[in-house]
């Protein structure tokens, strides 16, 4: 894998408008996602034309005018908003003699960037040889490679240098292992990696506002808690919520609108890790006027890939773009909170917001005193290697009361290792 560059590569976006196309690439999603890849954009060329020139994609023109850019802006790399043929990046990238990247390559690069489960890793990885496996001969230098960058995380050079033999090889024994993992996770046997603590996974549209809110989240000095994974991954932070405790907070990667067809399953895989996840947050831009379309289709990839028993927080986000709206928490009819609407930049609406997703978590979290016998000496160990022990104290009886907290899912879990149940471990729940 590659280091990411110190300093933030520069990029010059092109973006070009095809009468013949119905459906215009989204230009601002564009340069959200190539600023989530870690690159920044420092100047984007327009244009139109009736259709893509076949060698170069855009006019000679054109060429020119992003000549001129990197130039002046000292650019590292230019990136299409739009699917290149390998021949056509090619010829930019010799005609240019600057890196070239199309729309997949950006997007490949953000999931190379996210996936973090096994089984994703490999599905991103196969998705980038792949795409690679087309542009073996390219003009970057063994150097810019070793420097790596957008693009160039992930496969290991050596898959990229050596022959198509190898690179088929790779290929194939990466659809073996994704087998092996699919087949493992069918019989159930995979090892669940699910963390002891709740995890809080915030889904969504690119650019309805999922990083803003995390980091909102994340750094308000309410909550806030040592910033445990923030040097490990930037998208993982741990909270400490009252009446819940410690939590996992996620950031995952973003839905995106006109996905290549041939990114459906690394997108998918990327977004795995959301079935471990304890509730689901999903972030809505409210003031798109496709709202309701991307909330079903993100309802729709998530019930896909397993993730629809999950609960789900909606929240509507960017209410400061709405007049005179009062931020509010609505409830269904059992009295439950299923959707916050706030402002993740303003910060209006958060307090609510809070309170939700203390309340949901709670749903699921039990709270008991738990009378232990001497004879109960597994669970007793079990329950505190958890970290569920909030108090212990020890009667005349031989007994000893443990106040546990701990999610209902993990405690039926402890319960069944210790060789008991529900019905035989005894609770002084008059205690509460
Ligand atoms: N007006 C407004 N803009 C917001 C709000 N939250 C996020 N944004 C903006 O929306 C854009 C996308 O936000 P980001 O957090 O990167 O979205 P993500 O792609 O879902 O992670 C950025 O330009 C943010 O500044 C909000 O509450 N109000
Ligand atoms: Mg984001």
């Amino acid at each position: 894998m590659f280091e990411r560059p110190d300093v933030g590569e520069r990029a010059i976006l092109v973006h070009i408008d095809f009468t013949s196309y119905e459906d215009a690439e989204d230009l601002g999603e564009f340069r959200e996602l190539v600023t989530s890849a870690g690159v920044e954009p420092v100047a984007t060329i327009n244009g139109s034309r009736k259709q893509p020139s076949p060698r170069l994609f855009v006019g000679e023109g054109k060429l020119e005018e992003i000549r001129d850019a990197i130039s002046a802006n000292g650019a590292d790399v230019v990136l299409f908003n739009h699917a290149l043929s390998p021949s056509q990046e090619r010829n930019i990238e010799r005609d240019l003699k600057c890196r070239v990247l199309d729309r997949t390559g950006v997007i490949l690069d953000i999931f190379a960037q996210r996936a973090r489960t096994h089984e994703g890793k490999l599905q991103v990885e196969l998705a980038q040889l792949e795409h690679m496996s087309t542009r073996l001969v390219r003009g970057w230098t063994h150097l810019e490679r070793q420097k790596g960058g957008i693009g160039l995380r992930g496969p290991g050079e050596t898959q990229l240098e050596t022959d198509r033999r190898l690179l088929r090889e790779r290929i194939k024994s990466i659809h073996k292992r994704l087998e092996k993992v699919r087949r493992q996770r069918n019989q159930g046997r995979r090892a669940r990696t699910r963390a002891d603590i709740p995890t809080v996974s915030l889904v969504g549209y690119t650019n309805a506002g999922k990083s803003t809110l995390f980091n909102r989240i994340t750094t308000s000095s309410v909550y806030a808690a040592d910033q445990l994974f923030a040097t490990l991954d930037p998208t993982l932070r741990r909270l400490e919520l009252p009446d819940i405790g410690a939590v996992v907070m996620a950031d995952t990667v973003g839905f995106i609108r006109h996905l290549p067809h041939k990114l459906v399953e690394a997108f998918r895989a990327t977004l795995e890790e959301t079935t471990e996840a304890t509730l689901l947050l999903h972030i809505i831009d409210c003031f798109d006027s496709r709202r309701d379309e991307n909330i079903e289709q993100v309802e729709e990839v998530l019930a896909e890939i397993g993730a629809d028993e999950i609960p789900v927080l909606q929240v509507f986000n960017k209410i400061d773009m709405l007049e005179n709206f009062t931020p509010r928490v609505e409830r269904n009819e059992d009295g439950v909170p299923v959707r916050a609407w706030v402002s993740a930049v303003t910060g209006e609406g958060l307090g609510g917001l809070y309170d939700a997703i203390v309340e949901r978590l709670a749903e699921d979290v039990v709270h008991h005193f738990v009378l232990l016998g001497p004879t109960d000496g597994k669970l007793r160990a079990l329950l505190h290697e958890a970290g569920s022990v909030l108090s212990e104290t020890h009667r005349e009886s031989g007994d000893a009361v443990l106040e546990v907290r701990l999610q209902n899912r993990d405690w039926l879990q402890l319960l069944s290792r210790a060789g008991m149940n529900e019905e035989s471990v005894r609770l002084d729940d008059g205690h509460a």
